[in-house]
C-alpha cells in the first residue's frame, strides 16, 4: 500500500491493529521515493510547475483555475494517482503484480490472475466499450495529428482499478518511458485534459490483454443500473465515480457490498460509521 506522509501513520495504525489472515502488508509513503523527482519525471515537474503558478499568481488570477476548476481537485493533482506508472521501479524484483485501486472491494480469490496468459501483453484489464462511447476518441483529442496518426479512434477503452501487470514485459516495452513521452507532449493539455486513464490508453496501446468482465465490475460510484447478479458474481467491484459507499451520496443499493466487510465495532470506526 502506497500512501502519502499525511496518511502514513493512520494507515500503519490501522493495519497493525487488524489481522488480515496473516497477509504481509507493507505500507510506504510516496515521499520515500526520492528517485521520483522533477528531473526524472515530467509529471512531477508539471505538478510542481502548476503549484508554483498558483503560488505566484494566486488562485483568483490563474486562468487554469478559472477555466478548469477540476484541475485543482486533489484527485487529479495527486502524484499518488500517477504512481501506478512506476510500478516496475517501485518493485524492481517483481515479475508480476495485481494492481488494485483504493475504491474497490475484493470478493473472490485473485490468485488465478497470476497464471492467466497475457499473450505477451503488459496490462491485463477489462474493456469498457460495451458501452459504445468508451472508445479512444472519447478520451483523446483526435484533431491533433500526434494522436490521429498513431491511434485508432474506435479502439476499445479499458479500465484501471484492477489490472494484472507483467512487469518483465513492461520493462522490455519501456512503458514508463512512453508514459513520460506522452505526458511531455501534453504539457499544454491539448491531447487530453485530466486523469491517468488517457495517458494509460496511450502508453499501453497494443499492450493490453482484455480480461473476462467478471474479474472487475465497474461503475458502482455513478451507474445506478448495474445488475445485482453481475455485482454478486464479480471478483472485484469498483466504486469509481463520485458516489463512494462511505459517503452520504452513496448509491444505497451498492452500499451493503462494501459495508459487509466493515467491522463497525472496531474502535477506530465507532466515530464514523453511520450505518
Ligand atoms: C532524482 O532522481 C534521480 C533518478 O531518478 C536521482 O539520480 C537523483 O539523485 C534524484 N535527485 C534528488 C535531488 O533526489
Ligand atoms: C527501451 O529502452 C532501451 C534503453 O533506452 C532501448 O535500448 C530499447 O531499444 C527500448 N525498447 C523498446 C521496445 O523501445
Ligand atoms: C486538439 O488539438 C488541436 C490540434 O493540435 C488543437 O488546435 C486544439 O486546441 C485541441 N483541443 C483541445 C480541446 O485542446
Ligand atoms: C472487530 O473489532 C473488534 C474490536 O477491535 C475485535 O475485537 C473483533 O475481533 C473484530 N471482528 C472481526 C471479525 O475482525
Ligand atoms: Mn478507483
Amino acid at each position: 500500500i502506497v500512501t502519502n506522509r499525511v496518511s502514513y501513520r493512520a494507515m500503519q495504525a490501522w493495519f497493525l491493529s487488524n489481522d488480515f489472515k496473516g497477509s504481509a502488508i507493507e505500507i510506504r509513503s510516496i515521499e520515500e521515493f526520492s528517485w521520483l523527482n522533477a528531473s526524472y519525471s515530467p509529471v512531477v515537474k508539471q505538478l510542481l510547475d502548476s503549484d508554483a503558478r498558483v503560488y505566484y499568481f494566486g488562485e483568483q488570477t490563474s486562468q487554469d483555475t478559472i477555466s478548469e476548476p477540476k484541475v485543482r481537485n486533489p484527485k487529479y493533482l495527486s502524484l499518488l494517482n500517477h504512481f501506478r506508472f512506476y510500478i516496475p521501479e517501485i518493485y524492481p524484483q517483481l515479475e508480476k503484480i495485481v494492481f488494485l485501486d483504493d475504491d474497490v472491494v475484493v470478493q473472490k480469490d485473485l490468485t488465478p490472475l497470476f497464471s492467466l496468459d497475457l499473450h505477451g501483453n503488459v496490462n491485463g484489464a477489462v474493456e469498457t466499450c460495451l458501452e459504445a462511447f468508451h472508445r479512444y476518441y472519447k478520451y483523446l483529442n483526435f484533431s491533433n495529428p500526434l494522436i490521429s496518426s498513431k491511434f485508432d479512434p474506435q479502439a476499445c477503452g479499458w479500465a484501471f482499478g484492477m489490472n494484472v501487470f507483467d512487469l518483465i514485459a513492461w520493462r522490455k516495452a519501456n512503458v514508463t518511458a512512453r508514459y513520460h513521452y506522452w505526458q511531455e507532449q501534453n504539457r499544454e493539455r491539448t491531447l487530453w485534459k485530466l486523469g491517468t486513464l488517457p495517458p494509460g490508453l496511450l502508453s499501453f496501446y497494443g499492450l493490453t490483454e482484455p480480461l473476462d468482465r467478471r474479474w472487475h465490475v465497474l461503475g458502482l460510484g455513478y451507474d445506478v443500473n448495474i445488475d445485482n447478479r453481475l455485482i454478486e458474481t464479480a471478483a472485484v467491484i469498483h466504486y469509481n465515480g463520485n458516489m463512494k459507499p462511505w459517503l452520504k451520496l452513496a448509491i444505497g443499493r451498492y452500499k451493503p457490498f462494501w459495508l459487509k466487510f466493515l467491522n463497525s465495532s472496531h474502535p477506530y470506526l465507532q466515530d464514523c460509521v453511520t450505518a
